[in-house]
């Protein structure tokens, strides 16, 4: 009798241990891991915002998902990473869609020239422009959230005072801002930010439109001395996510994922616009760095040239069956909203 006792109590643990060994989440499981790869350096805000997700997930997960992060294109670089992600060599990535303009093309409408004032109010709007339209560009992958910088401004070794200045001047822009540089005669060059250093330095670039946090993280004020505001095109990210490891997590886990998405952009958002005032301060205080805005009759010749950008845009778009006019009304729309 003791002995019977005995097995079916032995009987009874071995169950419970193999089921918490096997069932994730449950007491003893080995946690789920989970690789996020990143192309720019790890200071820079496409990292902090990797690094906040990171640290929200494990913890409302409580510890049940861990992640693994590595950033400065240690994993994937910044025009791999869609494709990188979908054939899981990471889990999740972080990309920047003006880097690959036509296979992005709903979402890079965000970079239109409708004068988007944050990064807030861009995140905000990508995020809903998204939701709407839903692009097959990211069907094969679980969108985790969406995020903007904030407005581009020039930031170059000389000062530019007109467009005379500007001609044929080489400076670097992706996207929906190289439409604008080369629409203002500039000698635009297109490269992800993370070779964007190196050129700087070579000297193939002179100067490039983009947010001004770079002006601090890549330390581009010890050798851009002159910066005009100009709030131009933002820039659209999309961190996305393996879809077999997307449906292979728990429900509870998806849950936590599911509500972090505008969270997470939001977030960003504020991070960003928080983060460019220091940077702006910095460049001034440490590097000298002259910021100005250009006389309003200079200004007005700029914006006469970049008028027909978007119906540019709209007239290449529409012939190739997409929605274009659509899309620039809720663009615009959207950055009326959230402006
Ligand atoms: N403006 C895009 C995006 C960008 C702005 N700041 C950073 C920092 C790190 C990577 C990308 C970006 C660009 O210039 O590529």
């Amino acid at each position: 009798m003791k002995q019977k006792q005995r097995i079916i109590i032995t009987g009874v643990f071995l169950a419970i241990f193999f089921t918490a060994a096997i069932i994730p989440g449950s007491a003893c499981a080995e946690p789920i891991k989970l690789s996020y790869a990143n192309f720019p350096p790890a200071p820079t805000f496409p990292c902090v915002q990797m690094e906040r997700w990171k640290k929200e997930v494990e913890k409302r997960t409580n510890g049940k998902v861990v992640i693994n992060t590595f950033p400065g294109g240690t994993l994937l670089g910044a025009k791999s990473m869609m494709d990188g992600v979908i054939a899981g060599q990471a889990d999740i990535g972080n990309l920047c869609m003006a880097y690959q303009g036509d296979r992005f093309v709903v979402t890079n409408a965000i970079a239109l020239p409708v004068g988007f004032t944050t990064a807030k109010s861009g995140s905000l709007a990508l995020l809903d422009l998204y939701n709407k339209h839903k692009p097959t560009s990211f069907s094969k992958v679980k969108v985790l959230t969406m995020f903007t910088t904030a407005p581009s401004h020039l930031m170059t070794k000389k000062a530019i005072k007109n467009l005379a200045d500007l001609k044929g001047y080489t400076l670097r822009a992706s996207g929906g801002a190289a439409a604008i540089l080369k629409a203002w005669g500039a000698n635009q060059v297109g490269m992800p930010q993370s070779d964007v250093p190196e050129a700087m330095q070579k000297g193939t670039i002179q100067g490039q439109f983009t947010s001004f946090d770079v002006l601090k993280d890549f330390k581009y004020a010890e050798i851009c001395k002159y910066a005009v505001v100009l709030n131009g095109p933002v820039y659209a990210f999309s961190v996305v996510m393996n879809m077999d490891k997307w449906n292979a997590l728990p429900k509870d886990v998806q849950k936590v994922m599911d509500g972090m998405v505008r969270e997470q952009s939001e977030w960003t958002g504020n991070y960003l616009d928080n983060h460019i005032k220091e940077s702006v301060a910095w460049s001034k205080k440490d590097h000298s760095v002259t910021f100005y805005k250009l006389p309003a009759g200079e200004m007005a010749k700029w914006n006469k040239l970049i008028e027909p950008v978007t119906a540019n845009w709209i007239n290449s778009k529409k012939e190739k069956g997409i929605p274009a006019e659509e899309i620039a009304a809720d663009v615009a729309a959207l950055a009326k909203k959230y402006n």
